[in-house]
């Protein structure tokens, strides 16, 4: 299934978010992608909270309906105070806003196409609008829609309260050059206990456009003091990312390699037989697949592939995974993808790998971070969606990172700096945990001294 898009023009979304408060829009359903259905909206818009319907016409109109209610096929009238009928239209400044009929019922909640009284839509599954107006709410037909009754489109948005800032942060971070500096120094001079382990090795997995790319490049540019692009981003129907890569990263241009590996994989997609799956994800944690592998989405890594490593010590295999996940995605993350992360997970589990959960674009998801990184803590908005993030995953909310990666800029940031390094700093804490599981692990078969880097472990 390609990446679903909005039809609408920045300036029909400027206008149409002066209807609201201070919300997102998540787009759950189009017509011309999952088809002019009562039954394909019902599948993608039911009880889904708050909603805004988006209809298009040949003559230029932006119309539709907005409900704080459920849409549940419950047969039922639904009286909602707040819903509204809308229409944006060229010649006009400002969105027409209709209120409903003061003792009518907002819509009917029925298994048909959305059915507002004065205007139902997806009439006999087909692009259509019917319009009585007067029923339920009362317009000028020319005002509302110039008359022209054929959809080109129609679009569902989840309508989301963003909120404001909290009165404190839930994590305290010290946005200083010298926490920055102690962050870059702690990482540069991490050593793995195990000694033949010599670098930590991250996966980054997650959805299509998640980031998991940027994030490599962003924290390679934090490194390297200027920007760089060495991973190929950019926003595509499928993955960008078709190769399995394991960067290195250096401390500056022509500085020693850093303790970690960052291991870029091709994004998941919801369907099995799409996007990276889940037996390339077990070769690669068990360290067989070699830099540069080709994913193919119809076949998993062979034992007489080209890129499968036979033979592998602890030093090739994974010691951390990082699910990278887009934040104003994560409520939109479907069952079908959250059982791909289940499975990954499981499998993660059975080896003992710990795990972390980068939740990125938080400067897209919240106007406020946008504007000020450092509110990324006291954000209503991104604390909801790291809960919402720890609570479908079944995962404790400490495992959840925010960060934003290096898109457009063409500078460094400190702020970016430090939230990017503090992910880094955990993905090194929690590979720790690995190695002391294996020192453990040794400790019962060997008493190979030689194992050990530190003398920290009793032997
Ligand atoms: N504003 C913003 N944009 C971001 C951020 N992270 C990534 N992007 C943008 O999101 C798009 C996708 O990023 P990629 O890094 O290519 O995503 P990916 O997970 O590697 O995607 P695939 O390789 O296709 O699976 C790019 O246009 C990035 O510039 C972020 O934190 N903030
Ligand atoms: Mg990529």
């Amino acid at each position: 299934m390609p990446v679903v898009t909005s039809s609408l023009s920045r300036d029909q979304e400027r206008n149409l978010l002066t209807l609201f408060g201070h919300v997102r829009l998540h787009l759950l359903y189009k017509g011309s992608v999952h088809g002019f259905t009562a039954a394909a909206f019902h599948s993608r818009c039911d009880q889904q909270g708050p909603t805004v319907i988006v209809a298009y016409n040949a003559a230029g109109f932006v119309f539709g309906a907005y409900t704080s209610k459920d849409y549940a096929q419950s047969g039922q009238e639904v009286h909602d105070g707040e819903a509204f009928l809308y229409s944006i239209a060229p010649q006009r400044n400002k969105p027409l806003r209709v209120g409903g009929i003061s003792g009518q019922r907002a819509f009917t909640d029925g298994g048909t196409g959305p059915n507002f009284g004065a205007l139902v839509f997806l009439c006999e599954d087909r692009p259509l609008v019917q319009s009585v107006p007067g029923t339920c709410f009362n317009f000028q037909a020319a005002e509302m829609h110039g008359n022209d009754l054929a959809l080109t489109e129609f679009e569902v948005y989840r309508v989301e309260e963003l909120g404001n800032l909290l009165e404190k942060p839930w994590r305290n971070i010290q946005w200083t050059a010298e926490k920055k500096q102690q962050l870059m120094t702690s990482i540069q001079n991490y050593l793995p206990d195990l000694k033949s382990v010599n670098q930590v090795r991250v996966l980054l997995v997650g959805p299509v456009g998640a980031g998991k790319s940027s994030f490599f490049n962003s924290i390679n540019s934090a490194f390297r003091g200027n920007m760089t692009c060495q991973a190929i981003t950019g926003t595509a129907g499928t993955s960008v990312t078709t190769q399995y890569r394991a960067y290195t990263i250096k401390a500056g241009r022509r500085g020693a390699n850093l303790p970690l590996i960052l291991c870029d994989t091709m994004g998941l997609e919801e369907n099995a037989d799409s996007g990276l799956n889940i037996d390339d994800v077990v070769s690669i944690l068990k360290g067989h697949t070699k830099d540069r592998y080709q994913f193919s989405t119809c076949s998993s890594i062979l034992e007489d592939s080209p890129g499968y490593k036979k033979h592998v010590t602890l030093n090739d295999t994974i010691h951390c995974v990082a699910y990278v996940i887009d934040t104003c995605k994560v409520s939109l993350l479907s069952q079908k993808m959250l059982d791909k992360f289940t499975a990954i997970r499981k499998k993660a589990n059975q080896l003992g790998i710990p795990q972390i959960f980068v939740m990125t674009k938080v400067d897209e998801a919240c106007p406020l971070v946008a504007k000020d990184l450092k509110n990324v803590y006291q954000s209503v908005y991104i604390q909801k969606k790291a809960r919402q993030l720890s609570e479908s995953l079944g995962i404790p909310l400490s495992f959840v990172m925010p960060v934003k990666n290096y898109s457009e800029e063409l500078e460094l940031d400190l702020n970016t700096d430090i939230l990017l390094f503090m992910v880094l700093e955990q993905m090194l804490n929690y590979a720790e945990s690995f190695f002391e599981n294996q020192i453990k692990d040794d400790q019962d078969e060997t008493t190979g001294l030689e194992l050990y880097r530190s003398g920290n472990h009793a032997r």
